[in-house]
């Protein structure tokens, strides 16, 4: 398990980042993946109010977690846990 929530507020402008939430499924899944991977992420923990994730809402456009950032790729806020798995498996799976 390489997460570590209390560096993600200073993680390198390069390191993933997850916005979760925790007893979140999709979060989980989304998790899962980056450990089968071996992807080196940081967590920032959102607000369990919808209303005060501004930053969530700034960066991906609405206010559901999981959001993944990855600056190395230019993904500055995505969303949906489907989508964020097959990015992951295609941007960081092994080369077929
Ligand atoms: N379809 C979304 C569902 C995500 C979702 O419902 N996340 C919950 C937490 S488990 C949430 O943040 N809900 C708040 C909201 O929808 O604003 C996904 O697969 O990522």
């Amino acid at each position: 398990m390489r997460v570590d929530h209390d560096r993600a507020c200073m993680a390198p402008e390069t390191e993933l980042v997850l916005y979760e939430l925790p007893g979140c499924p999709y979060c989980r899944r989304v998790k899962n993946t980056l450990d089968e991977l071996d992807v080196a992420y940081g967590s920032k923990i959102v607000p369990s109010a919808h209303d005060e994730r501004s930053e969530v809402e700034a960066i991906s456009g609405q206010t559901a977690v999981p959001v993944l950032v990855d600056p190395a790729n230019n993904v500055e806020g995505m969303a949906e846990s489907t989508e964020i798995v097959a990015y992951l498996e295609a941007t960081y799976g092994p080369a077929e």
